[in-house]
């Protein structure tokens, strides 16, 4: 159920007053770190940033899709880093089992993936298998009454620090593409897992990706998320989820961004004025505005059919490849207004130009997303 507009209100207000006071002015720190500390992570655990999309019942916030999305935009208004440490448990990470989840699956975890004490991560990628996901070969192998589970998963969001995984492995070798594969709940204490060390990145520095080694892991059968060869469909379905959780992300930045642009133009000063009264740093400005705001309006519009149940595959890819290009282009301008002190790494405005770089690959690239909408419309989607 949707909350009141006072609730709602009074909930953005206090993520906006937590970003402005607590992480922008720790944004240069988590990145030369590459940590966020774990005194802000117990900050995030307070305020029930890890549990916004899980079910009132679970222990979660229960917000709706669209107020996830007003949330995560807030949130998104400093480092995205900070909203990586939240986003597996709210995103990829739970939904999996929020959607398809046993009870008995959902009482066991949800609770403490709601209040950020478990770590969730999302199991997909391999070295083999990215945008082609349905091509992927770590096995999920029956005996009695576990599955013994052998491959590698790489760029694994969270992993270092996760105490689940929400698996997709395929329970039938001799099937190669979607229909082969199936969906686990794996704890990571189980013997024959193993983390690779983060791999250093061009951004969001205090978010870590690793491979996931597994070697003949046992996973209990009774953690198997849905019928066995439904896996590759409840993957997607999470990220047509996950990927209207990421527009919010890309319009959170640009917000922010703006906002840097705009400062920054009324306090330049050039040729004896200051550069905000320029028509050319107007253009600039204006064209960012634009665009921020129509990836927010197709947002929300997305987000709003998705809480009504409608299926909106083509919509989330639609917002996700709009909203992605867009902030790579609102950060691109932003270094120009910004001009040698966009470039230079003070004022913070090139690691967010580095920062956004991957939001237009991760949760399926630009490319994927202009597939999934020609083939909805080619199928007859309005
Ligand atoms: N919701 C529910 N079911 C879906 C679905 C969706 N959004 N998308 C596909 N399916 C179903 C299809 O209906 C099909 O089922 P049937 O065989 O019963 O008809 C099955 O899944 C296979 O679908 P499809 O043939 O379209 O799969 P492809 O192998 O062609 O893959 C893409 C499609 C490329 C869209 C998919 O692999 C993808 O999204 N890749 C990107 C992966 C990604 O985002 N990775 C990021 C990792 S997480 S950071």
């Amino acid at each position: 159920m949707a909350l009141d507009a006072a609730t709602r209100e009074q909930l953005l207000e206090t993520v906006r007053r937590f970003v402005r006071e607590k992480c922008v002015p720790m944004e240069a720190m988590v990145a030369e770190d590459d940590c966020i500390p774990d005194g802000m992570l117990a900050e995030m655990r307070a305020l029930g940033l890890f549990g916004l999309s899980i079910p009132l019942e679970y222990g979660g916030l229960g917000l709706t899709m669209e107020e996830e999305a007003l949330v995560v935009i807030e949130l998104c208004h400093t480092s995205p880093a900070f909203r990586s440490a939240i986003g597996t448990n709210v995103g990829i990470g739970s939904q999996g089992m929020v959607m398809f989840g046993t009870d008995a699956q959902k009482q066991e975890w949800l609770p403490r993936l709601a209040s950020g004490e478990v770590i969730a991560s999302f199991a997909l990628t391999e070295p083999g298998a990215g945008s082609d996901a349905a091509s992927l070969r770590t096995t999920a192998i029956r005996d009695g009454e576990v599955y013994v589970v052998n491959g590698t998963k790489r760029y694994i969001t969270n992993a270092d620090r996760a105490g689940m995984f929400t698996l997709l492995a395929r329970t039938d070798p001799r099937k190669k593409g979607a229909s082969g594969i199936s969906a686990f709940i794996v704890p990571a204490d189980i013997k024959g897992i193993g983390i690779g060390k983060p791999e250093k990145k061009m951004g969001q520095q205090g978010a870590h990706i690793c491979d996931v080694i597994f070697e003949d892991a046992r996973v209990p059968a009774d953690l198997r998320l849905g019928e066995e060869g439904e896996g590759f469909k409840l993957a997607m379905r999470v990220l047509d989820r996950g990927r209207l959780h990421i527009s919010s992300v890309c319009v959170g930045v640009a917000e922010r961004l703006i906002g840097e642009a705009v400062a920054y133009a009324q306090d330049r000063e050039q040729f004896g004025r200051k550069i905000a009264e320029f028509q050319l740093i107007q253009a600039m400005l204006a064209d960012s505005k634009t665009e921020a705001y129509a990836a927010r309006s197709m947002l929300i519009d997305a987000a709003r059919k998705y809480d009504t149940g409608q299926s909106v595959t083509m919509e989330a890819a639609c917002a996700k490849y709009f909203a992605s290009e867009m902030v790579g282009r609102v950060a691109d301008r932003t270094v120009q207004i910004f001009g040698g002190a966009g470039y230079v790494a003070g004022y913070g405005i090139e690691r967010f130009y580095r920062d956004v770089r991957i939001f237009r690959i991760y949760e399926g690239t630009s490319q994927v997303q202009q597939l999934v909408i020609a083939k909805n419309l080619l199928k007859g989607c309005a």
